[in-house]
């Protein structure tokens, strides 16, 4: 069974990647993605867009000839936080480099230590020489895993394996640089369909839109409806004076059409919200709320109308100091 999913994954695989390989003049990083279209009020919600997380992405390159095919990651190590919601595992990039002098397949088994899960067994691609091939690996860590560091390792047909320590930690013990929200509880009024677009990828510390549709960011199920509202609870009474919100704002997808507007800021303070910032008629990615310091142990956003003929909201990370 564990052979026969691997074969099929394989073969997705392949020819996803055999299509990035002969879209014109898209060989770069996003030859899997469509190419950018203009944006008007037809166009469909980027919310039916398929998981980015599935595809595998192409980049062009020069060999050295090597014959080598090298495994490589986005990261020397991997932070997984325990008791996170599994709708946001902890994610890594991982490739391979092709230093070949011909064309050919290459490929890597991917290994994780128990009881960890990784969301994939086995990367291939038919990769010409010089060319790098990544993708997205998303790793769980179920309920009750002791904390410490367990091995991630990718092997390649021709021997050369890469490990990546992969360090199971509370929540309390992750470093969040400041930031309270940092993987704590997320709770929205609304959850798309979609399961790429869960509450609590608002504070799973990445805050690129580059991840939409990836499991990056949130986007409610009441289009044209409002208020919508996302709540982070900090881990206890935290003094808070600053919430920075990233809305999506990429290329083709850009925050002044696209999204929040107009939303609230408020700090639950001895049980109740109060409102400790406003903003009105943004069209920018990232805003900065500052407010007078309070002690909360919750923050939420209530957002109040988004830019565009969509009115969804959508929010990839909310940030709480
Ligand atoms: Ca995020």
């Amino acid at each position: 069974m564990r052979h026969l999913t691997a074969a099929l994954a394989a073969t997705t695989t392949l020819v996803t990647a055999a299509a990035a390989l002969t879209a014109p003049a898209q060989a770069g990083t996003a030859a899997l993605t469509p190419p950018p279209s203009s944006p008007s009020p037809a166009l469909p919600s980027p919310a039916s867009e398929p998981p980015s997380s599935a595809s595998v992405k192409v980049r062009p390159g020069t060999s050295k000839g090597t014959g080598a095919l090298t495994p490589i990651a986005g990261a020397d190590r991997l932070v997984a936080p325990l008791g996170v919601d599994p709708a946001c595992p902890a994610r890594i990039d991982i490739g391979l480099r092709s230093d070949a002098k011909k064309a050919g397949y290459a490929t890597a088994a991917i290994e994780v230590d128990k009881p960890l899960t990784a969301s994939r067994a086995m990367l291939t691609s038919y990769l010409p020489p010089g060319y790098e091939l990544s993708a997205k690996l998303l790793v769980a860590v179920p309920p009750g895993t002791a904390e410490g560091t367990y091995g991630l390792r990718l092997r390649t047909t021709t021997k050369r394996s890469l490990e990546v320590p992969v360090e199971v930690m509370t929540v309390d013990r992750l470093d969040n640089g400041g930031n309270f929200a940092l993987r704590r509880p997320v709770t929205a009024s609304s959850q798309h369909t979609n399961a790429n677009y869960p509450p609590c990828s608002v504070a799973d510390g990445d805050r690129s839109s580059n991840g939409w549709a990836g499991g990056n960011g949130w986007n409610d199920a009441t289009a044209r409806a409002f208020p919508d509202t996302v709540a982070i609870a900090l881990g206890g009474a935290r003094q808070i004076s600053r919430v920075d919100l990233y809305t999506l704002d990429t290329e083709r997808y850009p925050a002044y059409r696209y999204g929040v507007r107009d939303w609230d800021v408020q700090a639950q303070v001895g049980g109740q919200w109060q409102t400790v910032a406003q903003v009105r008629g943004n069209t920018a990615g990232t805003v900065r709320s500052d407010f007078a310091p309070v002690t909360a142990d919750a923050v939420r956003v209530v957002a109040l109308a988004s830019n565009g003929a969509n009115d969804y909201t959508r929010i990839i990370e909310v940030e709480v100091r």
